[in-house]
């Protein structure tokens, strides 16, 4: 049966901060093609209503390491940390599998990003859930360690913003339309990329709580790849709209 293999989670890690760097490279001139970044930017491709593409590109992320904690045997009954840790990342992808794709009015989404989207999501969701269901050790009262109290609490602030405000762009569009606005309110008051706010808070978070290489690779790999976006988000609504509010950020409330 699987067992912890130290090296493995290292390289992997390791890896992961590569493609970070990799992606910031990429990325920071020219935006992932997707959104409201697609159409000047690319030829026609296959692609696929956001809906499904959604779906199949973060299950990965959920069925992985829900499956690695299900199936470990003998189940792993402590300590407690492991368990929790591993359910507050499936418990994120539940929501971005199974709540926030059905939800979308977003555009139709290229096969090509689909795919390696996919591919990170097996990637990702084998690295964090190896790591936190064979491989990391917690001290028995781990729950009441400062670093996985004020983690869980970064996790839990940054997963509600990032819902409120990816639910606020829901509501800019009526069922079927695809056209850009202006958001407003909740975090959009300061920051055009609210809702990737929200998420590099949340995967900063877990991996305070975690403690650990894997997942603060994976907080960095977030902010490398929608770090880039944020700004190109906010750089598009400024060409856009001539009345886009100025004091508006593109990231980070009063600061970037
Ligand atoms: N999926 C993470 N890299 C990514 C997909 C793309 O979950 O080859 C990373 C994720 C993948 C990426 C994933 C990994 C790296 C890839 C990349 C593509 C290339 C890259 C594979 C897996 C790659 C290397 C080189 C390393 C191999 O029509 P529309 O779709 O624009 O509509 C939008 C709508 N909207 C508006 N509606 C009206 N008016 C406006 N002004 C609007 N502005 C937006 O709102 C959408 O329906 C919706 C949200 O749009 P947007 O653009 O704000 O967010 P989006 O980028 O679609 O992300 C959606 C959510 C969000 O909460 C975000 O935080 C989270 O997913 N996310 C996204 C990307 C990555 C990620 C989280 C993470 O790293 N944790």
């Amino acid at each position: 049966s699987m067992q912890c293999f130290p090296g493995l989670v290292l390289a992997l890690s390791s890896l992961l901060g590569a493609l970070a760097l990799l992606q910031l490279s990429l990325y920071l001139r020219v935006p992932s093609r997707y959104g409201k970044h697609e159409e000047r930017l690319c030829r026609a491709r296959g692609r696929l209503p956001a809906r499904c593409a959604w779906f199949l590109q973060e299950l990965p992320s959920f069925l992985v390491p829900a499956l690695l904690l299900a199936l470990r045997s003998p189940p792993r009954l402590e300590p407690l940390g492991c368990r929790l840790l591993c359910c507050l990342f499936c418990w994120h992808y539940f929501y971005r599998t199974f709540i926030y794709p059905f939800f979308t009015r977003g555009r139709p989404f290229p096969l090509q990003l689909l795919f390696f989207g996919m591919l990170f999501c097996i990637y990702n969701g084998f690295l964090q859930g190896y790591y936190l269901i064979y491989c990391a050790e917690y001290p028995n009262d781990w729950c009441t360690d400062i670093r996985f109290t004020s983690g869980l609490l970064l996790f839990l602030l940054g997963m509600g913003i990032n819902i409120h405000s990816d639910l606020l762009l829901r509501q800019l569009r009526k069922p079927g339309e695809v056209t850009y606005k202006i958001p407003q309110g909740g975090l959009f008051t300061y920051v055009s990329g609210a809702n990737y706010f929200g998420e590099i808070v949340e995967w900063f978070g877990f991996a305070i709580a975690t403690w650990s290489l894997p997942a603060f690779a994976f907080a960095f790999f977030t902010l490398c790849c929608i770090g880039p976006r944020a700004y190109h988000h906010h750089r598009y609504y400024l060409k856009t709209f001539t009345d886009y509010p100025k004091s508006r950020k593109a990231l980070i409330p009063f600061v970037f």
